[in-house]
């Protein structure tokens, strides 16, 4: 993927608690451009695979069976820096250290149940939209 890309998810707790609307506002807001989304689900497997780099974490059975337990929003967005751009919006892994006006404080439940994801380098954007996108999907 192009280094003016980045790959989030909404996670399933954002979902469930109805705030999907609100954070694509804020995505919005901070321009970044929709180039592929989509509602989905992931299953255990697809969840250890995309967590794989924690699978000797103690989180890694936690984090797989929340990350598979509901509805996700995916999506590949575009902006000028959008890896660090991104994570700037979305804010510390853990609400409780995340600044002001970012997503997971507004929205993150907790730690684990942190309302989104944002891909920590251009390569693993890359490799994170290929895991839900194919090239005729992504505009
Ligand atoms: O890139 P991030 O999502 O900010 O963080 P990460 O790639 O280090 O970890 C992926 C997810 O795993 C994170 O969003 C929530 C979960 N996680 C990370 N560290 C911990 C954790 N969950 C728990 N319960 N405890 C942790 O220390």
């Amino acid at each position: 993927m192009r280094s003016d890309r980045t790959f989030t998810m909404i996670k399933p707790d954002a979902v469930a608690n109805g705030h999907i609307g609100a954070i694509l506002a804020k995505i919005n807001e901070a321009g970044f451009r929709i180039a592929a989304m989509k509602y989905t689900k992931i299953s255990k497997d697809q969840a250890k695979k995309f967590y794989e780099v924690h699978q000797e974490r103690p989180f890694y059975e936690d984090l797989t069976d929340f990350m598979s337990s509901g509805a996700i929003v995916a999506a590949i967005l575009e902006k000028e820096n959008a890896v660090a751009d991104f994570r700037k919006l979305i804010g510390a892994t853990n609400p409780a250290e995340a600044e002001e006006g970012t997503i997971r404080k507004e929205f993150a439940e907790s730690m684990s149940r942190n309302a989104v994801h944002g891909s920590d380098s251009d390569e693993n954007a890359c490799i994170e939209g290929a895991f839900h996108f194919s090239g005729t999907e992504i505009f």
